[in-house]
């Protein structure tokens, strides 16, 4: 079986990096080190999820994280595997997680770079085998370095990212980042240990027919987005929702459509991160010509005024969202 020449003749991730590397108007090579230290711990993460059945690690450890949700054990792990590559690398001098209460201050004064991580995202998908994700975004910081780190460093609006990107943990293992110039993904070739370029610059469909939502809170929400989902229903799209943001999300990057996390009367600003789920996802979806928004604002413009803080969120294909964002203004 020749099947896998394909891919050991192609384009691998850390070489794809190097000749990109052009791309940054301060290239000095350490934010190509920096993605290649996340893609390192994605492949020991990719091990970890792939025996999670088997080693016992799947499950509850019995703490809560800062939002008071039960943390998995694979999220403690893959918090602990990101943290590490990220403080060993050098190039970083703090990381924001969705693990972590506090900013992790590196003690890194030369590391120029800040990291928005959520490390395993869709943590209530672990034990039933259902893909997960990482989703981390790279900011410059802002004060010099050599001088401690600041609050202003971390809370930076989206627009200022430099690269994000996530991994995807699913029938195959995806790693998919952008640096503001276009969108490439890489399937991981486990017998290899290589990610290879197999999704060269992934462009969104500017309309689609498939919509993402819980509709389980569908009484608690806005009447703008029930008005926006009774539409969608009217013209027979489907619905498709795992439950994984980043999985979600990556189909309908891939075949168009709209992920829609809403404020609901439970969570008036919604349940998914600003600083390290929405803002990464945001860059991408705008390199690959689509569209993130809360409704009112577009997402990257919004100044974070805390760590862990919320965001609705409306992303995916241009035309659904601008359509769904009508709908929500039409009615406030
Ligand atoms: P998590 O960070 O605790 O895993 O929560 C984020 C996840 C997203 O991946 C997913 O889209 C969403 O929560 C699902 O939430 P709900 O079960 O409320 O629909
Ligand atoms: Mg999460």
């Amino acid at each position: 079986d020749t099947s896998h020449l394909a891919y050991s003749v192609g384009v691998t991730l850390d070489r794809f990096i190097k000749s990109k590397q052009d791309d940054f108007p301060y290239a000095s090579g350490e934010l190509s080190q920096l993605l290649r230290d996340i893609a390192l711990a994605a492949k020991i993460v990719n091990r970890e999820t792939n025996r999670a059945g088997l080693s016992n690690i799947a499950g509850a450890i019995g703490n809560t994280n800062v939002q008071g949700e039960e943390q998995q054990k694979l999220d403690v792990i893959a918090n602990v595997r990101f943290t590490r590559a990220l403080t060993k690398g050098g190039e970083v001098c703090a990381i924001v997680s969705e693990e972590d209460d506090e900013i992790i201050d590196l003690q890194n004064s030369s590391g120029k770079y800040v990291v928005a991580i959520d490390p395993l995202d869709g943590s209530s998908n672990i034990d039933v085998n259902i893909s997960i994700g990482t989703i981390f975004s790279i900011y410059r910081r802002i004060t010099p370095t050599g001088s401690p780190i600041q609050i202003e460093d971390v809370m930076q609006p989206g627009s200022q990212q430099v690269a994000a990107g996530y991994v995807l943990y699913g029938s195959s293992t995806m790693l998919v980042y952008t640096t503001g110039h276009g969108v490439n993904g890489f399937t991981y070739e486990a017998s290899l240990g290589e990610f290879f370029l197999s999704h060269p610059n992934m462009c969104a469909p500017k309309d689609g027919n498939v919509y993402s939502i819980n509709e389980g809170t569908y009484l608690d929400w806005e009447e703008g987005v029930r008005r926006y989902i009774d539409t969608c229903k009217e013209r027979r799209y489907s619905g498709r929702y795992i439950g994984s943001l980043v999985a979600d999300f990556h189909r309908n990057l891939l075949k168009g459509g709209i992920y829609i996390y809403p404020s609901t009367a439970k969570n008036p600003k919604g349940k998914l991160r600003l600083l390290y789920e929405a803002n990464a996802l945001a860059f991408i979806a705008e390199q690959a010509g689509a569209k993130a928004t809360n409704g009112m604002m577009r997402i990257m413009d919004i100044m974070p005024s805390s760590l862990h803080e919320r965001t609705p969120l409306f992303i995916g294909s241009e035309t659904m969202v601008a359509e769904a964002e009508s709908f929500l203004q039409e009615v406030t």
